[in-house]
């Protein structure tokens, strides 16, 4: 991470690094022996002031913020299977922020600056690594999109550049950039200050956070009902017996519209099965995130070696977690088209997640029409970058029932209103 970034200095670092050098020297000769809890297993209380359904990193982030911003601590996570299971655990960890339009601009910004300073924040590494993050152009049409879209970020002050192709193949120099390929390399955006994460660490640092501020972190307990009376939540049924809360928020991604409609409410979500896979670890070829939305393929390398890949999401609906063969099989023939280097490198695992998307492909945060019940979901395909400044945004509705400015374009009422953020351009490589 960059030093003028964390605001660390010199000497801060050097005592950080022998601190991790001693720490992680003790941890190696204890044989992961005696380790200690690194949050509490609380037996669950009868109420709580704040319930959040889903133990995913937005949940876990709601929880911290409500605590740390607000003083809002008699506040459960209730997850139904263990924490950051989910979307968390099963994304491609990059993040960015260079969305079109002003309200996602700001919104994915600001998430973006609270990752620059997290690791501090949190005393967790989350491997953030601003290494840079490329969208391919293969059209003439793709190029003027993405200029556009650079223009409107740098506007909003968000770095960005447009790329052509020799200079695309400057940064990486295993791309194919000949012309006579199917999807031609045209250009890209390049944003300097996007990257990836370490997406389980973001996670268990929330976790670990919001648990030492007192929330109690309940896993393994499935909401299975929501409890209102008169227009106004009172509490949740879980697989472990009632809970009654004064106010409830749900951030369960792909499951959102279950939890919605056990409201009586109808969101305006899909849920799809979105599809990645990691190769055997290879020595260190490609140093920046490579995503291209007309072929629905994007690529980058893990600091252990892996080849992580993503694909489009599968068209049908589902809440299974697993996608179908055709769409990982198209996937794999646009990356080799890309990088011919690759196809002599073996696939090691495939899986995948519930995306929860929306018309607009913009997420929903905020209240609901039953009092002290909110929502916040609808991240599809790039909620992971957005988590530390959904958690920020969504605390601060939840603490004072009403929108926090930068969540308010993003309430359900857009849908009635016709206000729609429309970012499928910025979304588009798993759309
Ligand atoms: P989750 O992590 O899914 O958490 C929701 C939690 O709610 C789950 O743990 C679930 O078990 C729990 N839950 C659901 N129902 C209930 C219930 N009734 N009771 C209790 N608990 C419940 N985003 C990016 O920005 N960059 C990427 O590179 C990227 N790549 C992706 C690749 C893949 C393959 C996938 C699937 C997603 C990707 N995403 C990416 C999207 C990102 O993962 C999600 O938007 C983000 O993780 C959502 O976080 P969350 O905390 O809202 O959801
Ligand atoms: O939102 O940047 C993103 C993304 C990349 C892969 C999946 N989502």
């Amino acid at each position: 991470m960059a030093r003028a970034a964390t605001g660390i200095s010199n000497s801060g670092h050097q005592r950080m690094q022998r601190y991790s050098f001693f720490g992680l020297a003790r941890h190696a000769a204890s044989f992961h022996e005696h380790w200690q809890r690194a949050w509490r297993n609380p037996v669950m209380k009868p109420g709580y002031d704040v319930i959040i359904v889903g133990g995913g990193g937005h949940g876990l982030a709601t929880a911290y913020y409500l605590a740390k911003n607000h003083g809002v601590r008699n506040v459960a996570v209730v997850e139904k299977g263990y924490l950051g299971g989910g979307n968390t655990a099963r994304n491609t960890t990059i993040v960015r922020s260079n969305y079109l339009w002003d309200a996602a601009a700001h919104l994915y910004e600001f998430s973006l600056k609270l990752w620059e300073g997290l690791s501090q924040e949190l005393n967790f590494n989350l491997m953030f690594s601003q290494r840079g993050v490329l969208n391919l152009g293969h059209s003439l049409q793709e190029m003027r999109d993405i200029e556009r879209r650079v223009t409107a970020n740098r506007l909003n002050g968000i770095d960005g550049e447009v790329l052509t192709t020799r200079e695309v193949k400057a940064l990486v120099p295993l791309i194919n950039d000949s012309p006579a390929i199917r999807y031609p390399v045209l250009g890209a955006s390049w944003q300097p200050r996007g990257g990836t994460a370490r997406h389980d660490a973001l996670a268990w640092g929330y976790a670990r956070a919001a648990d030492n501020l007192g929330v109690d972190l309940i896993q393994q307990t499935e909401v299975t009902g929501l409890r209102i009376e008169g227009g106004v939540v009172t509490g949740v049924e879980t697989t472990r017996g009632p809970i009654h809360a004064r106010k409830v928020a749900c951030v369960a991604a792909g499951n959102s519209g279950v939890l919605a409609a056990m409201a009586g409410l109808r969101l305006p979500i899909e849920s799809h099965p979105l599809q990645a896979l990691v190769s055997e670890p290879i020595k260190p070829v490609l140093d920046c995130v490579v995503m291209s939305n007309a072929v629905h393929a994007y690529i980058s390398q893990s600091d252990k070696g892996d080849l992580v890949i993503g694909a489009g999401i599968d068209s049908y609906n589902g809440y299974g977690q697993r996608g179908s063969l055709p769409v990982v099989e198209h996937c794999l023939g646009a990356i080799v088209e890309l990088f011919p280097a690759f196809s002599r490198v073996r696939m090691n695992r495939n899986w995948g997640g519930i995306v929860d998307t929306c018309p607009d492909a913009s997420p929903i945060i905020g209240t609901t029409p039953v009092e002290g019940l909110f929502f916040n979901c609808g991240w599809g395909t790039g909620g992971f970058k957005a988590t530390p400044g959904s958690g920020y945004v969504f605390a601060d509705t939840v603490a004072n029932g009403r929108p926090h400015p930068l969540a308010a374009p993003f309430s359900l009422e857009r849908f009635h209103t016709g206000a729609l953020i429309d970012e499928h351009g910025a979304a588009g490589v798993a759309h």
